[in-house]
């Protein structure tokens, strides 16, 4: 049986998408967030990075959602439903498969970091320094490169409806939580193409089931 490793409002969401896409069965172990918003120390005890989100298939345990997104297209899209067969739609979905978390997502936690100093937990007395300092990574940095990384996902929409061709595939489960979050806190206006991919799915019966099963998804600090 499968087992999803589940931490409300997460990345985690990803996994039921694809399980709801592949119609497997899967049973869910469901961890809710600490007031800090970190995950409860029970995490660790399935897998030492204690993160969401985490699955076991049969005595394995697979973290890192994109590597989890890859075993499941691997070892259970048998009809090669969720990746593209082309040459091109193969390198696509590679590179959405990694630039997710590898390029996108570490922007956006800087952004929400370095826009949260000038609030608690920042103690009282630094909280005019912290938010002086965040407002200055975000104005000499991270504004410019997150806007960067904006323009280049929307023009990669550009004439296509998903992500890797003009099939749904893992490569769009896995940018959904980056989207997201980009939507909702990178700042920029205008990006129809980006917003309408994520209409697309959210219309998805598979999505509507995962956040159905998985509880709402509201990404307030990701
Ligand atoms: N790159 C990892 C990130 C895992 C991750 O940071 N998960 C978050 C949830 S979205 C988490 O577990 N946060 C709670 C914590 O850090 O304690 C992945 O894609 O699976």
């Amino acid at each position: 049986m499968l087992t999803v490793h589940h931490l409300n409002n997460s990345r985690s969401q990803r996994i039921l998408c694809a399980l709801e896409e592949l119609n497997l069965p899967y049973q869910i172990a469901r961890y809710q967030r600490q007031p800090t918003m970190l995950a409860p120390p029970e995490l660790k005890k399935i897998h030492p990075l204690g993160k969401s989100p985490v699955l076991e298939d049969n005595g394995l345990v697979l973290a890192e959602s994109g590597a989890i997104l890859e075993y499941l297209q691997e070892t259970y899209d048998t009809a090669g439903q969720l990746k593209p067969a082309d040459p091109q739609g193969k390198i696509d979905y590679r590179f959405w498969l990694h630039y997710a978390e590898g390029s996108l997502m570490p922007l956006l936690m800087m952004k929400l970091v370095f826009g949260s100093l000038g609030k608690p937990p920042v103690p009282f007395g630094f909280r005019t320094v912290g938010k002086l300092l965040g407002q200055g990574v975000q104005k000499s940095y991270l504004n410019k490169q997150i806007a960067t990384h904006a323009q280049f996902i929307e023009q990669s929409l550009n004439g296509r409806e998903w992500f890797a061709g003009d099939r749904f595939s893992m490569a769009d489960i896995q940018m959904i939580f980056p989207v997201i979050a980009l939507l909702a806190r990178g700042g920029i206006d205008n990006l129809p193409n980006l917003a309408r991919w994520k209409q697309r799915v959210e219309q998805r019966p598979s999505w509507q089931r995962a956040m159905t099963k998985g509880g709402p998804f509201s990404l307030p600090g990701a």
